[in-house]
């Protein structure tokens, strides 16, 4: 049996990963496609509840401090999606270590530095990018309720993620209507299964 595939949702704050990851499990689930949703920070662990704490700015944290532990919450979820994707089952996942990445450099930290804790994670298959420009984003309800969302530091971020992108990228204009952009994400997930039952690929490259 081929694995499961690894699919990511990145993007800036509110941008709409959590509604759009959440429609295409369901619409795979709907066709008969084993599919799982993960979403990282996952704030019910112990670790994600001191990350929880931090975005809620009832604790203060130093740069480097909470990004291990960004890191560490992806870490503890490692075993459990190895074990998913061995046995067929593909995991959608809204945010990974590109937002680490992303997060962590906009705040000066050193990009090796900020790499480092998640080499030897699993690569993604693929990575769909809900692309919002922070002006438009600051006009979607909640945004401004956590500490990251501020438009000059989401700006930075924006840059970063596009500063990362590779092949295995996708960037879907995070504007367009919800059903159109659930389309095109689904038509891109679904051209990847079948590339992939044809000639099916172990578990991809490791984070470096
Ligand atoms: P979300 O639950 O997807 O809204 O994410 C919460 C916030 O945490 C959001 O502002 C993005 C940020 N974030 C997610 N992952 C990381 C990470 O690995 N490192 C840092 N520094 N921030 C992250």
């Amino acid at each position: 049996m081929a694995r499961g595939l690894l699919i990511v949702f990145e993007g800036c704050d509110r941008s709409g990963k959590t509604t759009q990851s959440t429609r295409l499990v369901q619409t795979l689930n709907d066709a008969g496609v084993k599919a799982k949703l993960m979403k990282f920070p996952d704030r019910t662990t112990a670790i994600g509840t001191m990350i929880d704490g931090y975005l809620q700015q009832k604790t203060q944290l130093s740069d480097q401090a909470i990004h291990l532990l960004f890191s560490a919450n992806r870490w503890e979820a490692m075993d459990q999606m190895r074990a998913d994707l061995e046995s067929g089952t593909t995991l959608v996942v809204d945010r990974y270590a590109f937002s680490g990445a992303a997060f962590s450099t906009a705040k000066r930290l050193d990009l090796t530095w900020c790499k480092a804790p998640d080499v030897g994670l699993a690569m993604p298959d693929r990575v769909f990018f809900l692309d919002i420009h922070p002006d438009d984003a600051a006009k979607r309800a909640g945004f401004g309720e956590e500490i990251y969302e501020r438009r000059e530091m989401q700006i930075e971020v924006r840059a970063k993620f596009f500063s990362m992108m590779d092949k295995t990228w996708s960037i879907v204009d995070a504007l367009k209507d919800a059903d159109e952009i659930h389309r095109q994400i689904l038509a891109l997930t679904n051209r990847a299964l079948e590339r992939h039952r044809a000639d099916p690929a172990p578990i991809g490259r490791l984070w470096t």
